[in-house]
Formats: structure tokens, sequence, C-alpha cells
């Protein structure tokens, strides 16, 4: 049996049904354990069975109130993966396909992004299966407020700082970081994504989705190419996928498609900045489904119950959630000639998927890689609440985009396939998992 085979047999026998943890775990294993082979001294410390095992779980009842007087009760975690080159770190996620199966594969993905971003911080998940899809701010607000009440204790400024992820946005990390305050007494950056207000920073929300992009024009200018004038199809219509479109539109390329879980809108016009307004208010004020985006503009179409992925784009942008492109959708998009694909989302892709892309050696930015300018400017964050100053929108967006330079290096030097192409799947996961291997290593056996 291969290294990889007996690795993966363990780790699924130690975690039995935990498909999304066992998915995020083996496309690290295929790629880092040659790199392992030629370096013995992290197989003899067992540095992978370790970094697969996350430091500690809690899991707890959060019971609340309705408003039609009723209580209720959800189940929340915290997975703390890994704080050996930092404090915990990582978003929180409310939603009802939330199980520890999927906190444990995004925790896991997080210690290696936060890695490559070059910033002090660990790896941590958390969320709920609360789902916030037709409630009242009323009921949201007691929710995180019932949540925090025990998450207090296992969280601080330099401990674990939580963030925003899926059903997480600017009004829960506000009901949270109130709550937080309250019970604690202190005014730390104790969460980062917090209005602007009260020691967030600027650039924060809109982070990822531009990060994601400045990534994929580093991919287009690596091979003497650019977004500008690109066709671009982006699935989801959340924080991620609107600041992506945003990023993409000033760049120059043309954005076709958007969506949420009820379908996409294809608009061959493209969508522009003010239609973009509207999809913000749509989205981020209203709450509304992508689907009245085909009722306002009728240069564009709503397909119900579908993908983006058959629409034929230069690149693809996926920022929704987990194995959104199956292996179909990888080849449905390699048929029409796509040249490269990023993700805003985490793990959009599934294992087969990825897999089409390596093989058809186009440019496929992973999302440990590709998403992780969110993380890195709640790095910004935590740096100027503990300054006590703000920065500029130019001086963070100049340290966002300094950062993503930093990450496409690093997949670089380790992702050469010796041909002129990159493998940016092997360059993040080695990037990323030399710097915490390695301070486990000085540790010792802790
Ligand atoms: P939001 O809650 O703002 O938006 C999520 C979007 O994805 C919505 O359009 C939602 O549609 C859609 N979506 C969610 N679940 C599903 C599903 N099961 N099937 C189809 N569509 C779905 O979340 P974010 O934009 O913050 O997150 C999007 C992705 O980006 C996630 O993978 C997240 O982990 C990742 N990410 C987020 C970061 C951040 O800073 N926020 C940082 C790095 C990565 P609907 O409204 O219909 O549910
Ligand atoms: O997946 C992610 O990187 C996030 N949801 C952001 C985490 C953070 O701490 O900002």
């Amino acid at each position: 049996m291969s290294d990889i085979s007996s690795f993966m047999r363990g780790l699924e026998r130690r975690n039995p049904g935990e498909t999304e943890f066992h998915q995020a775990v083996r496309e690290v294993v295929e790629t880092v354990m040659p790199f392992i082979a030629e370096h013995s001294k992290y197989k003899e410390a067992q540095i992978l069975e370790r970094m697969t095992e996350p430091d500690r779980i809690v899991i707890f009842r959060v019971t609340w109130v309705d408003d039609k007087g009723q209580i209720r009760a959800n189940r929340a975690w915290r997975v703390q993966f890994n704080n050996s080159i930092g404090p915990y770190k990582g978003g929180l996620r409310f939603h009802p396909t939330v199980t520890l199966s999927v906190l444990k594969f995004l925790g896991f993905e997080q210690v290696l992004k936060n890695s490559l971003t070059g910033l002090p911080m660990g790896g941590a998940k958390g969320g709920s299966n609360f789902n916030p899809r037709g409630k009242s701010n009323g009921e949201v607000m007691r929710f995180c407020q019932s949540l925090m009440i025990e998450l207090h204790r296992y969280i601080g400024e330099v401990t674990d700082i939580p963030a925003g992820d899926i059903g997480v946005g600017d009004r829960e990390i506000s009901y949270l970081f109130g709550q937080y305050k309250r019970l604690t007494n202190r005014f730390v950056g104790t969460l980062t994504g917090k209005g602007l207000a009260f020691g967030g920073s600027l650039i924060r929300k809109e982070a990822t989705g531009y990060g994601c992009v400045y990534f994929c024009e580093h991919m287009l200018n690596h091979v003497g190419d650019s977004i500008a004038d690109k066709k671009v199809s982006v699935s989801g219509s959340g924080n991620v996928a609107i600041y992506t479109v945003e990023k993409a539109i000033q760049l120059g390329a043309r954005v076709i498609t958007m969506s949420d879980s009820s379908g996409y809108i294809h608009d061959p016009q493209g969508i522009d900045l003010e239609k973009l307004e509207f999809i913000k208010d749509l989205k981020e004020v209203r709450r509304g489904r992508i689907s009245e985006y085909a009722e306002r503009y009728p240069s564009a179409s709503f397909f119900e119950g579908e993908r983006p992925w058959r629409v034929p784009v230069d690149v693809a942008l996926p920022c929704a959630t987990q194995n959104e492109i199956d292996e179909s959708d990888a080849l449905t998009l390699l048929g029409n000639g796509v040249l490269a694909v990023c993700e805003g989302a985490n793990m959009p892709t599934n294992l087969e998927g990825a897999h089409a892309f390596g093989a058809a050696k186009i440019l496929y930015g992973p999302a440990k890689a590709a998403n992780a300018g969110g993380v890195a400017v709640s790095g910004l964050e935590q740096s100027q609440n503990s300054l006590r100053l703000s920065w500029s929108r130019e001086e963070v967006d100049g340290r966002l985009k300094t950062i993503m330079s930093g990450i496409h290096e690093r997949c670089v030097s380790y992702g050469d396939r010796g041909d002129g192409s990159v493998n940016y799947v092997t360059g993040a996961n080695i990037g990323g998992f030399v710097k915490v291997a390695d301070a486990m290593l000085a540790y010792g056996p802790v």
C-alpha cells in the first residue's frame, strides 16, 4: 500500500463519516507526502499525523427564544486546530449544513492558508447549524448573544480570534462583539470583521474578493496574460462573490454570471458597477434572492436550480460553497476552453474536478492561496487594534496586494512542474505546510 493510502486509511478510521474532512486532508496529503518522503525529519516527528488532529474541539448547545416565544436549541462548535505559528484564527459559519466534518475541513485548510499569508496566525473554525435565512434581526441577535455566552470562555485577543464566514457578516459580528465586550468588560480585538466605528479595518469587507482577483491576475501575469477583457463567471452572491465581481470589473473583465442556492443569473452584456450596486442592496440590505436581478435587468436570464459552469468563459471564480464544481462541471469548463479557475470559496472543487484541472494544466488557484486575502486583512485588523490606530484604505489595500503577491511567489517556488507551468495546489500545500511543520519540530513533542 502506498504511504498516501495507508495514511488516509488511518485518518478515515479515526474520523469515521467525516467526508469533507477526509477530502480536504487527502488533497493535502497527495501533494505533501512526496515532499515529506524527501525530508525525513517531518516523517520521524509524525508531523502530518499531528497536524491532522485538532488541538481541541469545543461543542456546546445554544438555546434561544424565537419571535413567537418558543424555545429553540442549536448546536455550535469551535475547532481550535493548530496554534503553532500564532493564536487560533478563522471564521464562524451559520448554515443548516454545518457539521463537525465541515468545520474540521475548514479548520484544517485554515491552518495552511494562514501560514501562507506570512502573518503569525494559527488556524481554527467554528459555527452552528443555525439557519439565519428568514430569521428576524431580533432572532439573529438573541442567537448570537446566547452563542457568545458560551464561546467567550474559549476565545481572546491572543488566544483565538473568530471572524465571519457563510451566514456571518457585519450584523452577526456586531452582535457577537457587543456581547463579548459586555461579558468580559474588555474592549479588545477578539473578533475581526468589526464595524468601522468599533475597531474594524477598512477593506476587510472587500478583502477576500479583491484578494482572489489579485491572485488570479498574478497567475495570468505569470503566463504573460491578464484578466482585462476576459469573460468571467462567478458563483455565489454573498460577501466574497460581490467583491470578487467588483474587482474583476475594475480590472476590465466582463463578469456574466452570479448565483445563490436557488440558481444562477446569466447576463451576456456583463454586470457593470451600477448593476452590482443593485446586487449589493439586494443581498447586503434586503437579503433577497438573485432571481430578482433577472426581473430587474431584461438582458439577463435566471436558471433555477442550476450552477453557472456550463456558460463558456475564460475565467471561472467559484465563490459560494464547498463542492460546487464536480468532475463533470470541470470537464465542461475545460471543454469550453477555460484558462483559469481561481477559488474564492473554500474547497469549491471536489477532488475529481481538481484532478481534471491539474491534468489539463490550466491556471488553477486553490482556495487556501486564492482566498487568503480575507484572513490576511483580518490579521491586519488585529495589528491595527493592537496599535490602537486605523490605517487608510490605500495602506490596507497596498498591504493586501503585497501579501497576495507573496503567496503567489510561494506557490510558484514550491509548485514549479519543471516544464514552465505551475501546480498551484502543490505549491500552496507545501508552502503552507513548511512553516507550521518547522514550528512543530522546534517545539518538540507538544
Ligand atoms: P455569504 O453567506 O456572504 O454568501 C454565501 C453565498 O454562497 C450565497 O450566495 C449563498 O446563497 C451561497 N451558498 C451558500 N451555501 C450554499 C449551498 N449549500 N449551495 C449553493 N449556494 C450556497 O458567505 P461568504 O461570501 O462569506 O462565503 C462564501 C465562501 O467563501 C465560503 O466558502 C466561505 O468559506 C469562503 N470564504 C469566506 C471568507 C470571508 O471572509 N467571508 C474568507 C475566505 C473564504 P444563499 O444565500 O442562497 O444561501
Ligand atoms: O475562510 C476564511 O478564511 C474566512 N472565513 C476568514 C477568516 C478570518 O479570520 O478572517
